[in-house]
């Protein structure tokens, strides 16, 4: 066997992913092969091709998305703030490397300008090459590609985006700083007087601290927030949360209409009931 990092064993002549998610939850996959295996100046950048996920991005062992359910996510976190703003034509997705919320993004006709802000091109160059499942190979013209710090990007912009999309990875290591309220608040900064963000905050069975202090920084900044759910497979505990802040426009998916756009899992019914919360999360 070629030389891996510690996440890929082999078992009885069987090549296996480990997530280690935590001392008593490991995650593993039977593989078929590594397609890309390489580390960034930022983070080790890996392709596996999955028996029952088909493909997967891996960074530093910990999977991202997936062949199989990587459209759960990405349509959930780009569709949901996107259809809640009555007329959106800048977005800022800030993380998103797979390149699947700028796809989802890039679906909409009025959008004038989609910039992303990515602070590792390596994963954008390995998830275009060889994660087309997910990244579709975006080349649309409006889709600007930022290879800089999310974090110092945002920080002093003022009044320019409609919607602002935080995709990022776990609060460890290169993503940490983007679940802080400073970060927050310069997102409140740079989105324009209407505007709408969202991020992604983490599992509500197994982070319960990191939803809970992303509900109140979020509320603390805007003047309506709300938490949304999805159920994503390949993230530690399935059950995924997502939370929304909005400067002026209340978050009322009952008063939106829905258009068809070659969803795969986002539609009218799920944009409703993706707000109704389980007792605990709540
Ligand atoms: N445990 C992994 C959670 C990752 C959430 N974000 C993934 C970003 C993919 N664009």
């Amino acid at each position: 066997m070629k030389q891996y990092p510690e996440w890929i064993q082999e078992f009885d002549g069987n090549l296996w992913l480990t997530e280690n998610d935590r001392d008593n939850l490991k995650i593993s996959y039977r593989l078929k092969e590594v397609v890309f295996s390489e580390q960034s100046p930022i983070q080790h950048v890996m392709i596996v091709d999955s028996h029952d996920f088909g493909r997967m991005l891996i960074l530093d062992g910990v999977v991202q998305t997936t062949a199989l359910d990587g459209h759960i996510y990405n349509e959930m976190i780009t569709h949901v703030p996107i259809s809640l703003h009555p007329n959106p034509k800048k977005v800022l997705i800030i993380g998103g490397g797979d390149c699947g919320a700028a796809r989802e993004a890039a679906k909409y006709e009025e959008l004038e300008q989609i910039d992303m802000v990515e602070i590792d091109e390596l994963v954008v160059q390995a998830c275009k090459e060889h994660l087309q499942e997910v990244s579709g190979n975006l080349s649309d013209p409006r889709v600007n590609f930022l290879f800089t710090d999310g974090l110092k990007f945002v920080a002093g912009k003022e009044n320019e985006y409609d919607v602002i999309i935080v995709d990022s990875s776990d609060p460890v290591g290169p993503a940490e700083q983007l679940f802080s309220y400073d970060f927050y608040a310069n997102i409140q900064k740079a989105l324009k007087e209407d505007g709408i963000m969202v991020c992604q905050s983490q599992s509500p069975l197994f982070h319960q601290d990191v939803l809970g202090q992303t509900q109140r920084h979020i509320a603390d900044l805007f003047r309506h927030s709300a938490t949304y759910k999805a159920v994503v497979p390949t993230y530690p505990g399935g059950l995924w949360s997502f939370t929304i802040g909005s400067k002026v426009h209340p978050i009322t998916p009952e008063n939106v209409e829905v258009r068809p756009l070659n969803t795969k899992y986002f539609n009218q019914d799920i944009l409703t009931s993706c707000f109704s919360l389980p007792e605990f999360m709540k």
